[in-house]
């Protein structure tokens, strides 16, 4: 049997598609088509018709390689897509951004939660701005930063090492005054880990609902799966359904998907299995 959903801040039935709406130039599996608000909003209300709960918006690239943007520059990207989105979209706005004031911006102009893929560590203001608006947040594990991260990265043990991780960022948020129902984690497929890390990490994934806060997997396209089935980021969508339901086994909460409308149909298939929800 599934383990009690761990009490969340956000009022979100478990588990939940969060759909990706990149508005990056350079956008890794979009090829940068949505970076215009309005085609923002468009593949947002699209996201939300396949089944997601919630969309995640992010203007600066995380894709390994990729170079850090201005607070200028974000805010440009941004902002009009959740001042669009907000009010109209009728689902939470997740805004993934490591800078405290694009988090103040867009959390006054709509958005209700955080994905902070620094873990609180890139910007020292952004715990208070967490702690100050009780918004729901995600702390998600990096070795190192986009640029770089792909380089060496090492381990002794990965799942070990990024438990141990998320545990100190959780410690660190609640001495900041985050309060834990706002807190979710993710071990973050991809961020410096070789292709047998992430394998690992997807492998030991229960052990992180043991940290008992709402897990959140992001494994949409990524080049693991690249690795594994020989193909381009458009032709790894079957192998993201593989990873969603191995994630929904292993007791996930959240998935950060591209393509919503494949791994929404594969969790209510295997809700159907596990909790015997049926429902068209
Ligand atoms: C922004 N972003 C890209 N990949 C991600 C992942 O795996 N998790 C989270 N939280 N954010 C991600």
């Amino acid at each position: 049997m599934t383990p009690a959903a761990p009490t969340f801040s956000l009022d979100l039935q478990f588990p939940a598609v969060m759909g990706i709406v990149n508005v990056t130039p350079d956008s890794f599996s979009d090829g940068g088509r949505f970076f215009a608000a309005d085609a923002a909003l468009e593949q947002a209300l699209a996201l939300v018709r396949e089944g997601a709960s919630i969309v995640d918006i992010g203007g600066e690239s995380t894709r390994p390689g990729s170079e850090l943007v201005s607070l200028d520059e974000e805010l440009r990207r941004v902002l009009p897509v959740v001042e669009a989105l907000a009010g109209s979209v009728g689902v939470p706005i997740s805004v993934d951004t490591m800078k405290a004031e694009v988090a103040r911006r867009t959390l006054a102009a709509g958005a209700a939660v955080l994905n902070d893929v620094s873990a609180l560590r890139y910007d020292d203001e952004m715990a208070a701005v967490v702690a100050e608006s009780g918004c729901p947040v995600c702390l998600m594990h990096m070795q190192g930063m986009p640029k770089s991260m792909q380089d060496d990265p090492r381990y002794d043990d990965v799942v070990d090492e990024v438990l141990a991780f998320l545990e100190e960022r959780m410690a660190f948020a609640l001495a900041r005054g985050v309060r834990e129902q706002q807190i979710m984690l993710d071990p973050g497929i991809g961020f410096g880990k070789t292709v047998a890390h992430n394998l690992a990490l997807l492998d030991g994934l229960g052990r992180f609902t043991a940290l008992g806060r709402p897990v959140l997997l992001g494994a949409s396209r990524k080049r693991f799966l690249g690795a594994i089935l020989g193909a381009e980021p458009s032709g790894r969508t079957i192998g993201t359904v593989a990873t969603t339901v191995i994630g929904y086994l292993a007791g996930a909460h959240v998935f950060r998907v591209h393509d919503v409308k494949p791994n929404f149909e594969a969790l209510r298939v295997a809700l159907a299995v596990r909790e015997g929800v049926v429902a068209p």
